[in-house]
Parts: structure tokens; sequence; C-alpha cells
């Protein structure tokens, strides 16, 4: 399942989605309704990160993010030609949390179990929470070990 969030920020007009694209490299992508230029630098959970530019998406390559806690990513000097501005994005992190509910349980390792064997796709890379490039009872092992962890409210 993947994780989408849109969030609203600054000027009410102003819509973008976070997209977890990559989570092996805890990569993140914030989509803005206009194209994007330049961004003068990112950070995530505090530590430094690097930006990189598509069209009206920024790509953020986050190391050291902590687990099942909500961190920020921080955009600073996001320019559309026109504005210049600084973007946050609040995220959930949880590692287990395959179904995105918020709290690691058997629903988690339910959904697992369904994709078990299947190629890892951008659909399901949930999934593939130990980042071995396959489902298998490896990821489950995690999902147990970090059973009842949660997000904070
Ligand atoms: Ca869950």
């Amino acid at each position: 399942m993947d994780k989408i969030r849109h969030k609203k920020r600054g000027r009410a007009s102003q819509l973008f989605l976070i997209r977890i694209t990559n989570h092996r490299r805890k990569f993140f992508s914030v989509t803005f309704p206009t194209p994007i230029s330049a961004v003068a630098s990112a950070t995530c959970a505090g530590n430094a990160a690097t930006a990189s530019i598509s069209g009206n998406q920024v790509s953020v390559n986050c190391t050291g993010v902590p687990n099942a806690q909500t961190i920020t990513i921080n955009l600073t000097g996001v320019n559309d030609g026109t504005n210049v501005g600084n973007v946050i994005v609040p995220m959930g992190v949880l590692l287990g949390d395959v179904n995105a509910s918020r709290i690691v349980t058997s629903g988690d390792t339910n959904l697992r179990k369904a994709q078990a064997l299947q190629p890892v796709t951008n659909a399901n890379f949930r999934n593939d929470i130990n980042a071995s490039g396959a489902i298998t009872t490896g990821d489950v092992n995690i999902i147990k070990q970090n059973a009842l962890s949660h997000l904070p409210p």
C-alpha cells in the first residue's frame, strides 16, 4: 500500500503531496502545483538530505530517519520561478506498518502474507520491509519484532 499524503501549507491555493517512492533509500518526493526551478537545501528529521528536481516534483533522499516518530522534511528556498518559500512536510515513519494504520498489528502481517513472493513493485514495496528485494518471512519477522509499536498521536 502506498503512502500518499495530501497537505495544505502556506497559501491556501498551494497543494502538494508526498509519496514514498523507494523506502530502501528513504527516498521521498514532494509534488508541487507548478514546476520548481531550485531548492536551496533539504533536511529530514534534522539531518542533511539531498534534493533533486524533475518538473514539479522534488525528490528528497533522506538518511538517519528514526523509527516510530513523525519526522519533518524541510525544504528551504523552494523556487517556482515566481515565488520562493520554505516547505515543511511532517511525515510518520513506522517500521512494519505495511497498511499505514499508524500501529503495527496482525493486519500488517496478513497484508504482507498476501504479497508473499510477489515481485516488489511501486505498489507493494512497503511489504519488503527489510529491503531485500523480495517479500519473504524475513519481513514478517520485522513486523513481529515491532508488534504494537505505533506513531505518536
Ligand atoms: Ca498497521
